[in-house]
């Protein structure tokens, strides 16, 4: 009763920012990611008799409290769909570089999903593997594919409807995505505390309700087309439209700092020179630029020459989970 999967990061292009139900992970909007090649979780589950409790080693350290009981609460949803009370080990190895703004939640339940339900003997289509890591994070769901994928946001209350299905596969369109970072700190709203505050105070929430559905139809055209400068238009409005409402909230909130800026500026003067690359922000300080293969190396050089860049990542789209 054990498995082993890697599963990947993604990065959102129309942004998850809010949730109609908190206990399911059930969105306001549907969201479309790319899939990267380069950042992952390792994880192994064993059910086994004889255990009294679960145990969670992360990079070789074991997790207690909160951590371990949020990974509980997970096995729970899997061991209760298996209808087997059986108690875990679970061994899960990041390469996620999170003090560069990636999450490590949508690798780390995506991988914890597929490998706990293949190890208790759960034979889920992708769809129903997607259902079960939504529940541990939202973007985890889009996690379980490769290349480009839609979360569709569902419209059911019990979320049997809201899981992620694949657009494109990675290896029909290559893209760069380079993830710059600018700093190291700690970021100060968490996503999951700033999507609810959004939803529950911004008075631009409602705006950005209205106008997701015209953004998804541009990204979906944009990918399908292969046509970047859609694509790249779209996603960076959609981004910098989820930051609006974070302004708009009741405290507002805003994950910039200067050096943010600087990298937008940046990105828009490359444009300016007819080199396409187009930014997009997640959570924090961090700018993830994204551009064609053939133009790489230069918008890499010219965000490298910046003084508030402290390192840049370059990812390509990549696979989906992968069992070991
Ligand atoms: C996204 N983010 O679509 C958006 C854009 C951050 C900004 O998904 O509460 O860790 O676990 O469902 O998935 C980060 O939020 O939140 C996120 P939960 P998650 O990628």
């Amino acid at each position: 009763m054990q498995a082993k999967v890697k599963a990947h990061t993604n990065i959102a292009l129309i942004k998850y920012w809010g949730k109609r139900n908190e206990q399911l992970f059930l969105p306001t909007n549907n969201s479309i990611s790319i899939t990267l090649d380069r950042f992952y979780t390792t994880t192994s589950v064993t059910f086994q008799e004889g255990l009294t409790a679960d145990q969670f080693m992360l990079d070789g350290k074991e997790i207690q409290g909160m951590e371990l009981q949020k990974i509980k609460t997970f096995l729970d949803l899997i061991r209760n769909k298996a209808n087997k009370q059986l108690f875990a080990i679970v061994e899960s190895v990041n390469n996620v570089p999170t003090a560069a703004g990636f999450a490590s939640s949508a690798s780390g339940y995506a991988a914890l999903a597929a490998a706990a339900s293949k190890a208790i003997g759960l034979n889920l289509n992708e769809e129903e593997l997607s259902i079960i890591a939504r529940q541990g994070s939202g973007s985890a769901s889009r996690s379980v594919y490769g290349g480009y994928v839609e979360w569709q946001k569902g419209e059911k209350e019990d979320g049997t409807d809201s899981y992620a299905t694949q657009i494109m596969p990675a290896d029909k369109w290559d893209l760069s995505i380079l993830s710059v970072m600018v700093e190291a700190k700690e970021k100060k709203v968490l996503s999951r505390e700033g999507m609810k505050r959004t939803v529950n105070t911004s008075s631009f929430y409602q705006a950005w309700l209205d106008t997701i559905d015209e953004d998804l139809i541009a990204a979906r055209q944009g990918i399908k087309n292969r046509d970047f400068e859609l694509l790249g238009t779209v996603l960076e409005r959609n981004a910098l439209k989820m930051h609006a409402t974070t302004l708009a909230s009741n405290p507002p909130f805003l994950y910039w700092t200067g050096a943010t800026v600087d990298v937008m500026h940046e990105v828009e003067a490359l444009r300016e020179e007819g080199i396409l690359s187009y930014f997009t922000i997640d959570a924090g300080p961090n700018v993830k630029v994204i551009c064609q293969p053939k133009d790489e190396t230069i918008v890499k050089e010219r965000l490298e020459q910046l003084n508030c860049v402290q390192q840049i990542f370059v990812c390509h789209p990549g696979p989906g989970v992968e069992y070991l």
